[in-house]
């Protein structure tokens, strides 16, 4: 990013190299201007969400929400306590939210740009027809006995019926359980039964970059050992011939079909669960992370106002999986509640060509786009002839679930931007339920590989964790922690509020502990080392290391199971598996492979190993302790530097490991 580039956005003074402005183009073509209008706005509105949060939040949550019942005390409780709760009294629809509020002003309105794996099969979806969608399958739930505060699992590729379940469920007051459909049926069986789901949604097949994916019989897989699910509803999204259960399993076309198209909404209590959302921890169990609606519901709307700088008329673009919290947020809640248009896209960017986000972005003229770094890197890679489109609209460019690097930064923002869109990196979690720690389009000066500042009503703290004590002041590392509660964070852990308090909030008292490492540079901006426990990110996707284990010993043959995560160029990070073997059995290919389709099988493919290596026994110490960091520092070729080995109960696996690693097998 050359200064003598005519082209090249305005660099600030103390730091020439890495400090990028919001560029003077994207102010250029916005459609009125960013909804704040300096950096100095926001450090004014920050302070205040930080002093005076309760005013701050109140504010919002009036402008931004619509409440059928006012709410009169706007927070209770602690991060100590961990029983924080807004908008006490408070009541209000989701689905009212985020669907009839726009239908009443114009329905009209594009609500869902649905674009189908196969580019022709597409179609848009107005808020009035979502609207209808919605009221029917609200009907149809309530027949099959869902009532406020019943689970719901839903089990659904990327379709516009995957929105509007999240949204029927939401408007009788049920908690909708979303199961990524890249889980297994044994994963998908695990979180029905812990979330206690009653009913679950799928469709007959998935479509996704050409392939098939046979949901519905992973379904019936999970549901053998599933007694308390009375009922499947089955959209047809392929038309495959699959069984249906008699008495248990009905087709979403025919269930609509029958009920009218207008359903009213169940005010619930600002506190009601709206969702459940599995993910993985540093134990072996998936946490049924629990969000509620009020305090969520303002988390999305702000973060997209605010991050996104989203305007009325905004065609917004997120390509995550509403599997996962990003879909939840930015594909539905966010672009929804704020009545702009969102894309389903059902697809891979790599379908039918490397285009295809591009040609997306460019057919719809989306003004925002929002991915994870694992997809600009596959893309980068491909190609920049693939990336010919002009997509003038794009405003924002978001990053999303692990660091992007600063090459990956500078393509997208030259590259894909054409340096008139802002980037924004932006940090968050499952757990926190939106951006917390981010740069603001428009606004925010941005250097490639920082999320930056801190949102509205975070105030972040940088840990030492080995005193536990607060290191303040600038360019200081260590653990990331947040000192206020916020409006959208997770309340619970279903079923399992200790574990809640000892993950985030009883690591360091009167802090929530976020897991990952970060460091506050002289400027005050945060740089996300990535987690601190066992937790890896493979593709932007959250796995546990001790789930996978868990899996791996599953396997008949396997004794003892190691995994770790190591950088990985396309993946960011990958899974590496080191196994012992029962009995010294013999050990070929194909059970090679045996062991990595067990992890397949027992979670899902994007968990499965990218190498497995067969050891004679694993390092560990005399208490059966497994040193992971010894795996680690081998694979890294680091093997001058594993420290003190002789604490093993036997330091000679070291040098075998450190033989079997270089054979690569
Ligand atoms: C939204 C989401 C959360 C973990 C988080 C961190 C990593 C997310 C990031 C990032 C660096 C970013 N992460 N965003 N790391 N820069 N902008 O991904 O939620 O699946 O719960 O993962 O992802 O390690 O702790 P989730």
């Amino acid at each position: 990013m050359g200064e003598q580039s005519p082209k090249a956005p305005v660099v600030a003074e103390a730091h020439a190299v890495d400090t990028f402005h919001p560029p003077q183009k994207m102010l250029d073509k916005h459609p009125s201007k960013p909804h704040l209008s300096s950096l100095e706005e926001y450090q004014k509105l920050y302070k205040e969400s930080i002093t005076e949060p309760k005013k701050f939040w109140g504010r919002l949550a009036r402008e931004l929400l619509t409440w059928s019942k006012d709410f009169q005390t706007v927070h209770s409780g602690s991060l100590a306590g961990g029983d924080n709760a807004w908008f006490l009294e408070g009541e209000l629809n989701a689905s009212y939210n985020c669907v009839d509020r726009h239908a009443f002003k114009d329905p009209n309105k594009v609500a869902i740009i649905y674009e189908a794996d196969e580019p022709s099969d597409g179609r848009n979806v107005t808020y009035g027809e979502l609207l209808r969608d919605v009221s029917k399958l609200a009907h149809v739930l309530t027949q099959m006995g869902v009532r406020k505060g019943d689970t719901v699992a839903i089990y659904l590729p990327m379709i516009p019926e995957a929105i509007v379940a999240l949204l029927a469920c939401s408007r009788i007051g049920a908690v909708h359980s979303v199961v990524f459909a890249g889980f297994s049926a044994d994963s998908l069986r695990d979180r029905v039964i812990d979330g206690g789901s009653k009913v679950v949604i799928t469709t007959d097949e998935g479509k996704r970059g050409g392939k098939l994916i046979g949901t519905k019989k992973i379904v019936d897989e999970a549901l053998k050992q599933c007694p308390d699910v009375g009922h499947v509803l089955v959209y047809k999204r392929t038309g495959a011939d699959i069984p249906m259960t008699e008495g248990r399993d009905f087709w979403w076309h025919e269930e609509v079909e029958k009920w009218p198209s207008y359903y009213p909404p169940v005010a619930v209590n600002s506190e009601d669960p709206l969702f459940l959302l599995y993910t993985s921890g540093s134990t072996g169990k998936p946490k049924g992370v629990m969000h509620t609606t009020g305090g969520y519901l303002l988390g999305a709307a702000t973060t997209g106002k605010y991050v996104f700088d989203i305007h009325d008329g905004d065609r917004y673009f997120c390509g995550g999986d509403v599997g996962w919290i990003t879909g939840h947020t930015y594909v539905v809640y966010a672009p929804l509640l704020l009545g702009v248009s969102t894309v389903v896209f059902e697809g891979t960017p790599a379908y039918p060509n490397f285009s295809r986000y591009w040609d997306i972005i460019e057919q719809h003229k989306v003004t925002q786009f929002y991915v994870a770094p694992t997809a600009l890197r596959l893309l980068k890679r491909a190609g920049n002839q693939h990336v010919r489109n002009e997509m003038k609209h794009l405003r924002v460019l978001g990053s999303v679930g692990e660091p992007i690097a600063a090459e990956i930064w500078k393509w997208y923002f030259e590259v894909v931007g054409k340096e008139e869109a802002h980037i924004v990196d932006t940090y968050w979690q499952t757990e926190t339920g939106s951006n917390v720690i981010t740069p603001l389009a428009g606004v925010t000066p941005t250097k490639p590989g920082s999320a930056s500042l801190p949102f509205f009503g975070i105030e972040p703290a940088i840990v030492d964790p080995v005193s536990g004590e607060e290191i303040h002041g600038n360019d200081v590392e260590g653990v990331l922690a947040f000192k206020q509660p916020w409006p959208s964070m997770a309340r619970t852990v279903w079923g399992a509020h200790k574990r809640y308090m000892d993950t985030y909030l009883n690591v360091y008292k009167g802090y929530y502990f976020t897991g990952d490492g970060a460091g506050r540079d002289h400027e005050g901006f945060y740089w996300i080392r990535g987690r601190v426990d066992d937790v890896v990110n493979v593709s932007g996707h959250r796995l546990s290391t001790a789930e996978i284990e868990a899996a791996l010993i599953e396997h008949a043959s396997i004794a003892e199971a190691a995994v770790v995560g190591v950088a990985d160029e396309l993946t960011g990070q990958a899974v590496n598996a080191f196994v012992s073997i029962k009995n010294g059995a013999e050990v070929d290919d194909a059970l090679r492979k045996d062991f990595i389709l067990q992890v397949r099988r027992s979670i899902g493919p994007f968990a499965a190993p990218k190498a497995v290596f067969v050891v004679p026994d694993l390092p560990k110490t005399r208490s059966g302790k497994i040193m992971r960091r010894i795996l680690r520092k081998i694979l890294a070729g680091e093997e001058d530097q594993l420290g003190d080995i002789s604490t093993l109960s036997d330091p000679s696996v070291v040098e075998k490991i450190i033989t079997i690693v270089h054979e690569g097998k």
